[in-house]
């Protein structure tokens, strides 16, 4: 990775204009690398276009960011001596910005899935780390970065939630030590604690009691799953990006061996969340229905019913339990 994070650092250092963009339905690691590397950009002189390829509405808990309104439109992102991908495993996570990818003859992908396609034309990749903001920090080290406190606090903010607040598997002493750095750059943990866990709607509590109340667990699979449809929205007055940390609480219980929550999508599709807690590669899973992901942390896209879901996903985990390879 040393070599790409070197050849990602020439190239920006002579670009002039940059657009950076991350995946669709972003989420804190996305955003957080998004705005860290935005502000780097605009204050060494570069005109710089953060955005993601589809209508942004940033979730609730992190409005906050700083720098959050400096996002723009993707309409207005055109070309730039360089595109910079963060957190994207492939094009198609682009959303509506994988069509413009041609209009850019440098692209740097930074990213840490393990099933990332290598898209970019320099494609800088470190699947041990925590976090594509672990990435995004050595990348700003490396050039020497004056790392401020607001560039601190949204990296941090990448790293504890894609980390489960430094308690998933991929949390490593390198992901602590990063972190550690960052809060003597200024990031406070309690105060990003605060923001992104303490600050829930109502509307948000009561749609999480509909998905613990709906709750099923599947025992000889060990699945634990429940749902959430776009009724259930219009009902409550919360939004989808509200849902983002309800797979923990499913998480929790003792039973649960891979935890499930399908949403319903506009098009009457089923966006899948997968979690799993023990030997099942829920990536894997992911990627037999054209999703992908983490082992412990992945998401899929299924044009079936809910019932029909959770049979799909069941006899995938059976499949992984039997193989003696799987794994
Ligand atoms: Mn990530």
């Amino acid at each position: 990775m040393n070599r790409a994070l070197e050849e990602a650092a020439k190239k920006l250092q002579e670009a002039a204009s940059v657009v950076i963009t991350i995946h669709t339905q972003p989420d804190g690691d996305a955003l957080g690398g998004l705005l860290a590397m935005s502000r780097y950009l605009r204050k060494a002189g570069k005109k710089t276009c953060p955005t993601w390829g589809e209508e942004i509405r940033i979730p609730t808990h992190y409005r906050w960011l700083p720098g959050i309104d400096e996002i723009v439109d993707f309409s207005h992102c055109n070309g730039a001596d360089v595109l910079i991908t963060l957190d994207c495993a492939n094009e198609h996570r682009l959303g509506l910005m994988e069509d413009r990818m041609i209009k850019f003859k440098t692209i740097i992908n930074i990213d840490h899935h393990v099933d990332n396609s290598g898209f970019g034309t320099i494609n800088v990749l470190d699947f041990n780390a925590g976090a594509t903001c672990e990435i995004v920090y050595k990348l700003l080290k490396l050039m020497q970065a004056d790392i401020d406190s607001d560039m601190a606090t949204q990296l941090y903010t990448g790293i504890v939630t894609d980390t489960g607040r430094f308690q998933y598997q991929n949390t490593t002493s390198e992901t602590l030590r990063i972190a550690a750095d960052l809060v003597d750059l200024g990031a406070v943990p309690n105060l990003v604690f605060e923001k992104v866990y303490e600050n829930v709607s109502f509307a948000s509590l009561q749609l999480l009691a509909l998905v613990l109340e709906r709750a099923e667990f599947v025992k000889n699979t060990g699945l634990f799953y429940s749902y959430i449809l776009d009724s259930d929205l219009k009902e409550t007055g919360a939004s989808m990006a509200d849902s983002e940390v309800f797979i923990d609480y499913l998480r929790a219980a003792k039973e649960a061996n891979v935890v499930a929550i399908f949403k319903e999508t506009l098009e009457g599709k089923l966006r899948i969340s997968l979690r799993s807690k023990g030997t099942i590669d829920v990536g894997t899973i992911a990627r037999m229905g054209g999703g992908g992901g983490h082992r412990n942390a992945a998401g899929v896209t299924l044009d079936k019913t809910i019932d029909e879901a959770v049979d799909w996903i069941n006899n995938r985990i059976s499949t992984q339990k039997t193989a003696p390879t799987a794994g």
